[in-house]
């Protein structure tokens, strides 16, 4: 039976089993959410900038490990969003963005509001498909998703020109394409690697990628880690897939560690990369390992044959699927070398102690005792965002990540993902705590989604270091142009009355000794809540003080 167009795209969406788009709307796509309105299985969310549209989406993708969906409306909605297709592409998210698109017979014209996409996100999304023939969006969406999930996931985008959704096609909807995986490695390949490991005294296995964030994969690593006493370093933003507290975790690769930290693991004599792709961020600059040649054998394991020898001549670089490999590593008895043992404690040591928060000398307020707070109170299931800032910095060095909360950040280090991605966690898991931690500038970006939380009662709970700073910027500023602060500093609104004029809750923290109450009054608030931190810029990271740097 012949049916609209826009209809048979929501029914293809629904077999893709997609509940939830997020969007803001635009007339590009009218029928498509005149067929969403009639949709049982799909939900709506309407946002209030394409960017945090996407944001949602890309986050909701990083919690289900299926791909996120964001409808927009041509150039300025498919610009707006273009910050979450290359972020997508960055964190490895599965996301499938459908951009509305002048009618046909406009195309090429340069019509209102007309951008060629393929153009545009060429070097962002992994596929950019554009839809001409009614009866072709069955076939178009199973290759979008698949695209979007296959190896390395990515954003997939599917333009949709206004008028091609009104024709009728009577085409059937195509159920989930099977989507390519590499498979197991061979026992052979297994027994080397053992073998490897065992001779090594001081290897060190680097986790990151996506595969390894699921339970499987968390459970494959720690026991891998456990049956061949491999000390683990987690690549940044994926410090929550091994227990920090563990005597084997060995640190989280953050943007640019101390120096010491990264000359400790550049003892290593064996490094085991498994699941990451080894970017810029975790490798401090391509230096840890050293890149193209290591100092010591690397054997880099991941998915993906183009992320192999990209940047790394790797002794061995297998294709295969990083969590099975380490199931099979699990399973075979590991033989350590005595001085093994040292070497863990070496890396671990500094790191635990570091861990828990201390009150600084100067008594000077930072998200060092929200983080206590927050380590005391949160239970293991909680979600923990993240904004782009140095504000993270404290929740990476003092929260101890059980290995079953999860860490929502931007690999690719966005701003503006915080607020929108909290949102999406709040609405997938409304019984769990999701934390969000943004800076003032983040918050300014995408913080007005949450007027979304109101709207659909995402319970998200957001503290906001409030520094008057870009303060990461000024960070660089003091360290690459002394003294000379320009263009870092921020004047910002009352963010507890900000937050009280959405319908939220709104809080402010001024002291030290104000945290531990404030953070249980936040976790003990049944609805959204945004807490103003007034941190001190002076702390402009959880390692350095202005006056440090100028000193
Ligand atoms: C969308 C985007 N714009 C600009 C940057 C560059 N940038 C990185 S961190 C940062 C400052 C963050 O400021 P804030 O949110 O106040 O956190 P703080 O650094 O003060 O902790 C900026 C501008 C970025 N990463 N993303």
């Amino acid at each position: 039976m012949p049916r609209r167009a826009a209809d048979l795209l929501v029914d293809c969406l629904a077999a893709h089993g997609v509940d939830r788009v997020f969007c803001v709307p635009g007339e590009s796509y009218l029928a498509a959410l005149d067929a969403l309105h009639d949709s049982n299985a799909i939900e709506t969310i309407v946002c209030r900038h394409e960017g945090g549209a996407g944001f949602m989406a890309v986050g909701d993708a990083k919690l289900t490990g299926r791909p996120g969906v964001a409808f927009v409306s041509r150039g300025p909605g498919a610009t707006n969003a273009s910050i979450a297709v290359h972020v997508a592409e960055q964190d490895a998210a599965p996301f499938v963005l459908f951009v509305g698109q002048v009618p046909r017979a406009e195309i090429g014209r340069r019509s209102f509001q007309e951008v060629d996409y393929g153009k545009t996100f060429a070097d962002m999304a992994k596929a950019v498909y554009v839809i001409h023939d009614a009866g072709r969006i069955p076939e178009t969406v199973a290759r979008a998703f698949a695209e979007a999930q296959a190896p390395t996931p990515g954003p997939a985008v599917v333009v949709l020109p206004e008028d091609m959704l009104e024709d009728m096609a009577d085409a059937p909807v195509v159920e989930p394409l099977r989507v390519p995986q590499a498979g197991p490695a061979s026992a052979a390949h297994i027994d080397e690697i053992a073998a490897m490991i065992a001779r090594a005294e001081r290897p060190l296995l680097i986790a990151g990628g996506v595969g390894l964030g699921t339970a499987r994969g968390r459970k494959a690593l720690l026991a891998a880690s456990e049956a061949h006493a491999l000390p683990v370093a987690l690549t940044f933003k994926r410090q929550d897939y091994f227990p920090n507290a563990h005597p084997n975790y060995a640190g989280h690769l953050g943007f640019k560690i101390p120096r010491p930290a990264a000359e400790r693991y550049l003892e290593a004599d064996l490094m085991l990369a498994v699941g990451t792709r080894l970017g810029e961020v975790s490798t401090q600059g391509y230096t840890l390992p050293a890149s193209p040649r290591p100092r010591q054998p690397l054997i880099h394991i991941h998915d993906d044959p183009r992320q192999l020898g990209r940047n790394y001549d790797a002794a061995k670089a297998l294709v295969a699927d990083p969590v099975a490999v380490l199931e099979a590593l699990a399973r075979l008895p590991g033989k350590a070398p005595p001085a093994r043992a040292q070497w863990i404690r070496t890396l671990h040591d500094p790191v635990a102690k570091a861990m828990p928060w201390a009150p600084p000398a100067d008594g000077l307020l930072d998200m060092g005792p929200v983080v206590a707070a927050l380590a005391e109170r949160l239970g293991n299931d909680a979600i923990l965002v993240t904004d782009a800032g140095n504000f993270s910095g404290w929740l990476h060095r003092h929260f101890p990540f059980s290995g079953e909360h999860v860490l929502v950040g931007s690999v690719g280090g966005a701003m503006g993902i915080g607020m929108p991605a909290a949102v999406a966690a709040a609405l997938r898991f409304p019984g769990r705590q999701v934390i969000n931690f943004v800076g003032d500038g983040g918050a300014l970006m995408t913080g007005s989604e949450l007027a979304t939380a109101v709207q659909y009662g995402a319970k998200v709970k957001t503290f906001i270091s409030n520094n008057g700073s870009y303060a990461t910027i000024r960070m660089h500023q003091e360290i690459a142009y002394k003294g000379r602060v320009h263009g870092t500093g921020l004047k910002n609104p009352d963010f507890a009355k900000w937050a009280e004029s959405f319908g939220a809750l709104g809080l402010t923290i001024t002291a030290i000794g104000e945290a531990a109450g404030v953070v249980a009054r936040v976790l003990a608030h049944d609805g959204p809540v945004v807490v103003d931190v007034k941190t001190a810029v002076e702390h402009i990271t959880p390692f350095a003080t202005i006056a440090g740097l100028r000193g």
